[in-house]
């Protein structure tokens, strides 16, 4: 296969792997313990209900947007992540926005 091709094809691959998940790491720039999540339709406890409660410090969202929120049911503050302008933390580092080993709930965009 033409490198642009094999290119294209692991691009593709990745996006349909990732298509609504995303990977939470233990700590900054992805390292650490991970965990793989589903975007959820509404709100979700899963960042706890996993064991991973006050423990993230930097996310791989694979471009897709999501909402992060320090207590359970998406309540408390709540820091959204994206590829776009509206983005509102640094994804490999938490710490940046005073989110660092908060997040305990996710919600879609
Ligand atoms: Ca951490």
């Amino acid at each position: 296969m033409k490198p642009v091709l094999t290119l294209l094809f692991f691009t593709i691959l990745v996006a349909v792997t990732y298509a609504g998940r995303f990977h939470l790491y233990e700590n900054i720039d992805q390292q650490g313990n991970r965990i793989a999540l589903d975007i959820p339709q509404g709100c979700s406890n899963s960042v706890r209900d996993y064991h991973f409660n006050d423990m993230a410090s930097s996310i791989n969202t694979y471009g897709q947007c999501l909402i992060l929120c320090a207590d359970a049911n998406c309540q408390g503050r709540c820091v959204k992540f994206s590829a776009g302008n509206d983005n509102q933390c640094q994804h490999s580092n938490f710490g940046a926005c005073q989110f660092n080993d908060q997040a305990s709930s996710v919600k879609n965009c």
